[in-house]
């Protein structure tokens, strides 16, 4: 894995432009600053989603099991279950027919869910697989109970498009027919205040990104000079797509295990993309990859949709 993550990240700052994947942001730093990113006034996204779920649950519940009383609630890339949570406590007191499934590559984090959910919900029937999403749900092929998998927090706007087009084709071939997706998108709104939940005062966000450098010289020998990069984020209100840039501040040159990285003064990395959606893209996404829309669940603000779709 490593190994990986070493290859990827040489490709990544030897390529014109520099990049890196926003999917290595994510270590046990990287988990704790996020967290402190979604308790930020400026970051909206958990706020609303979490205002929907609470709003919405029986509604959901009662989608979720329409057509057959059992089901497998399948979550991509749980977290600590914040917003999961919501759902599941009304799911349990309801007493609904169904396993939660969490999927994660981080075993640390599956284990932390585990056994917060174990104290809090000591009833809820809970099986952890560490795999990677589409294995996964593979590996729990099991008698015909339908799979409803939840894909919270706009997680899905890290894919470019036509990332994202083949991600829930591939998601739509591992489902049976009937099997349903749940799935969270941020919407376009207000060019500022989309600009500034990636642009925090307290510049948490600018640690969340020069975070992966300093991954990098832990993990891979680098001598990333962390003060001589700059975070920008940038908002494109006619594509939707918000990108991260670190930008070097100064001709610096990088040594990454053996090898050296030229950075010019003011060459960026590309670090992340947060894309934006309107409803007419959510609808083209799902038709086009084998879903059909059910049902929209929007905040009091509509800053963000929960959208139900079947296969
Ligand atoms: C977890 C991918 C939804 O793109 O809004 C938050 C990650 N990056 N602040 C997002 C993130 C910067 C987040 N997602």
């Amino acid at each position: 894995m490593n190994n990986q993550f070493a290859r990827d990240v040489l490709k990544g700052l030897t390529s014109t432009p520099k990049e890196l994947s926003s999917k290595y942001f994510y270590d046990e730093e990287g988990d704790a600053i996020f967290q402190q990113i979604m308790n930020l006034e400026e970051y909206y996204l958990t706020r609303s989603e979490h205002e929907i779920l609470k709003a919405n649950k029986a509604r959901i519940l009662d989608i979720f099991r329409n057509d057959a009383p059992r089901f497998n609630l399948v979550e991509f890339g749980a977290g600590d279950g914040y917003k999961t949570k919501v759902l599941l406590e009304h799911f349990v007191s309801s007493e609904a027919d169904f396993q939660y499934v969490p999927i994660d590559i981080s075993g640390n984090v599956l284990q932390i869910l585990k056994d917060s959910l174990e104290e809090e919900f000591p009833s809820l029937k809970v099986k952890c697989i560490k795999n990677e999403y589409f294995k996964a749900l593979k590996q729990l092929e099991n008698g015909g109970t339908r799979n409803v998998v939840l894909f919270l927090g706009s997680n899905i706007g890290n894919f470019t498009d036509s990332r994202a087009i083949e991600f829930l084709k591939e998601l739509n071939d591992a489902l049976r027919d009937g099997d349903l997706l749940f799935i969270g998108f941020d919407l376009m709104k207000d060019p500022d205040v989309i600009l500034r939940a990636y642009n925090d005062q307290e510049g948490v966000t600018r640690n969340f990104n020069l975070n992966l450098l300093k991954r990098i010289n832990r993990e891979l020998h680098g001598n990333f000079d962390l003060t001589g990069f700059k975070h920008f984020p940038t908002y494109n209100p006619v594509t939707g797509t918000t990108a991260s840039y670190l930008v070097s501040t100064k001709k610096q040159s990088v040594e990454i295990m053996d090898s050296n990285i030229e950075f010019e003064q003011w060459e960026a990395i590309h670090m992340e993309i947060s894309q934006k959606y309107s409803m007419n893209d959510i609808e083209s996404l799902a038709t086009q990859t084998g879903f059909a829309v059910i049902r929209n669940f929007y905040d009091s603000r509509k800053y963000f949709v929960n959208s139900v779709w079947r296969k």
